[in-house]
């Protein structure tokens, strides 16, 4: 062996020493790094605030610091949906959602856009619900479909790599899909669904396209997932223009348990199942909107971080071992902000713990299950 050989492999050796030793020297430090490895972008859900107020939004600084530390990708929680949009049929207003598209390039993300269509009445905007579509309502509704998208898409072109064209137009109850006055005017849902997709792909050819729903790998949601495959396989024998299916991501432990790797065990085959059938069609995957509800875990924060921690372990290994798995992203970055607090409040009044930093901003053991699972994922094929 000559000098040169033996110093570099004693070299090679300390150096693989050193990284035995000091573990943690190599695992990355945050969530945008960790999903870089693997060639993907993290994200999260951000607002518009007025400035000075206490909010996920990127004038509040220390949500920003988060934003920027942790995320590659945004996406508006709320400021791009017609509610917030379209005050009336004939306007349009940007103002918010520009700004936050505004400041999310200034600083270097990508963004997503969510949602040219939430086909669900209850999200419509009043003056859509009742709007009369007159004497050739078919052709009056998709013009008012067209006109949203077509203008939105064309907005804001480039800046936007990746739509939830459409979002739950699944009904969980039954598998159906959800009537709207859109629906009703255009002869059924799958037209108008059809419709947004085309109108999506004229509009932003460069763009992702995704199917967006919450079917989720819990109990009772076995009708939800099979009305979305049923759907996904109409789109494909149709021809519509969907790359992805948005899994929405908001899982759950609902029923009382201190063992959440066990209930995660057990949901795997089937969501797997589910998953297998969705790629074979040809779709890639997308995380749009990952949080933890807690409610079934105990109020202690220790047990209770832990169990959230590893459900999220669990499901993330999961999705991260498909390589049609592209983007993910975090349905807000702090609990101080999840839109869980409102809506699902937990039977003893604690706060839900369902985000990776916590009421006051501090990371929490669901961050750095988050950050490890992202690191050994597989690599996304594009
Ligand atoms: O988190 C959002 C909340 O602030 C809004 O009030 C609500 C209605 O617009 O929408 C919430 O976000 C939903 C998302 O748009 C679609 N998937 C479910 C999300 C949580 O309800």
């Amino acid at each position: 062996m000559t000098m040169i050989d033996r110093r570099s492999l004693l070299a090679g050796g300390a150096a693989l020493l050193a990284a035995q030793a000091t573990p943690a020297a190599t695992a990355p430090a945050t969530l945008k790094a960790a999903a870089a490895q693997r060639g993907r972008r993290f994200g999260s859900a951000f607002a518009w605030a007025p400035p000075g107020r206490d909010a996920a939004s990127f004038d509040n600084l220390a949500y920003a610091a988060l934003l920027q530390r942790d995320c590659a990708v945004l996406v508006a929680e709320n400021q791009m949906k017609w509610q917030a949009l379209r005050p009336s049929p004939d306007r349009f207003d940007f103002a918010q959602f520009d700004a936050m598209v505004d400041w999310a390039m200034r600083h270097g993300f990508a963004m997503r856009g969510h949602t040219l269509l939430w086909a669900y009445s209850k999200w419509f905007p009043a003056w859509l619900n009742n709007q009369d579509f007159g004497q050739r309502p078919a052709t009056a509704a998709a013009a008012i479909l067209d006109r949203h998208i077509d203008t939105v898409a064309k907005r804001y072109g480039g800046k936007i790599h990746s739509y939830d064209v459409v979002n739950e137009a699944v009904d969980p109850d039954t598998g159906g899909l959800r009537e709207t006055s859109l629906s009703r005017a255009m002869g059924g849902t799958a037209n108008v669904l059809d419709h947004a997709f085309r109108t999506a792909r004229a509009a932003a050819p460069h763009a992702e396209l995704v199917y967006n729903d919450y079917m989720s790998w819990e109990d009772g949601n076995e009708k939800h997932r099979a009305g979305v495959l049923k759907l996904l396989e109409e789109f494909h024998r149709r021809g519509t223009p969907v790359d992805a299916l948005g899994v929405q991501s908001h899982i759950g432990l609902f029923q009382p348990t201190t063992n959440a790797a066990a209930v995660a065990h057990r949901l795997e085959p089937e969501w797997r199942r589910f998953l297998d059938r969705v790629v074979a069609m040809g779709y890639r995957l997308v995380i749009t909107e990952f949080d933890v509800r807690d409610r079934g875990l105990p109020a202690a924060i220790g047990p209770r971080d832990r169990g959230v921690a590893d459900f999220a372990r669990a499901y993330l290994d999961i999705m991260l071992s498909y390589p049609e798995l592209g983007d993910v992203l975090a349905w807000g970055l702090s609990d101080r902000y999840s839109w869980l607090r409102g809506f699902e409040p937990r039977p003893d009044g604690a706060i839900a713990r369902g985000c990776p930093y916590d009421m006051d901003l501090r990371p929490k053991p669901l961050r750095d299950a988050m950050i490890a699972a992202l690191a050994v994922g597989v690599p996304t094929k594009r």
